[in-house]
């Protein structure tokens, strides 16, 4: 049975490490195991102990000073070492036997996604049985706009990285029982959604959103997204579907 690689990936503090930490756990509980993968050189502190460590290779202030440059421009070349590095870097994920590796992206979501450093790393660990969950923030998506421009991001970077992927609003807990039904209720009908659209007032924004939302079906994407918290543990049982369904043709994992 082979390992399934499973990529959180999301803005700023979308909540990437919290969901690397608590899906592991999860996952433990259930009787299945994983290891955390830290793929942040620029990371302080983690809500998990990583079992392998991006920074073990690279650090960013040391690339700081070696190179004279700002933490951005650090994040990039970062990124493009560890591209090269790669095959070390597996070579340690693959020296453990887990069911799943969970692997933390960094916050700078436009190096994962813009960069063809990121190919070469889903590559290199290995494709295959690879799968993102992209984290939509509670914040951004409990208005109509910020949703529509939440799963244009989400649908960038999935045709940068053309792995399956799932989309998870993170942070659910956050919303009140009734921004949470509203939010779910747009998850699996775009009609509602595009009603909310137009109860806005319809300025250029929300024209602009009312076409990117024509844009994403049209190109057939699949909107529908699971809520999920790492307080209460909600939907963590979704997003192990999830993987099971595209990974594995919904097949469960034999413990
Ligand atoms: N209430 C609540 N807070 C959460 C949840 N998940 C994460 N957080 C909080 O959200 C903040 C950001 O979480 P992180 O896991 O660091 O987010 P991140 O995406 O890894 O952040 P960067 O790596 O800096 O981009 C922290 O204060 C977390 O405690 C959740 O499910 N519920
Ligand atoms: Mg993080």
């Amino acid at each position: 049975m082979s390992r399934k690689n499973l990529y959180f990936v999301g803005t700023a503090g979308s909540g990437k490490s919290t969901l690397t930490s608590a899906f592991g756990q999860w996952l433990k509980n259930e009787g299945y195991d994983s290891i955390a993968v830290n793929l942040d050189p620029g990371c302080d502190a983690l809500p998990y102990e990583p079992d392998v460590d991006v920074r073990d290779w690279i650090h960013i202030s040391e690339i700081m000073k070696e190179y004279s440059l700002g933490p951005n421009g650090a994040q990039i070349l970062a990124a493009d070492m560890l591209a090269l590095n790669i095959g070390e870097v597996t070579d340690v994920i693959n020296s453990f036997d887990a069911d799943y590796a969970l692997l933390d992206t960094p916050g700078q979501l436009e190096l994962f996604a813009f960069r063809q450093s990121s190919r070469a790393v889903v590559d290199g660990i290995g494709a295959e049985m690879s799968m993102l969950a992209f984290l939509l923030d509670p914040v951004l998506v409990k208005n109509p706009n910020g949703l529509v421009t939440s799963l244009l991001l989400s649908l960038t970077v999935h045709f940068r990285v053309p792995i399956p992927m799932m989309t998870v609003l993170a942070k659910a807990d956050l919303l009140s029982e009734l921004e949470a039904d509203t939010v779910e209720t747009w998850s699996h009908d775009p009609q509602a959604l595009w009603s909310a659209l137009c109860d806005e007032s319809i300025d250029a924004q929300t024209q602009i959103s009312l076409e990117f939302l024509q844009a994403i079906d049209n190109v057939g994407a699949i909107m529908d997204f699971s809520l999920v918290s790492c307080d209460t543990y909600d939907g963590m049982a979704d997003i192990y579907s999830a993987v099971q369904q595209a990974l594995e043709g919904g097949e469960d994992i034999e413990r």
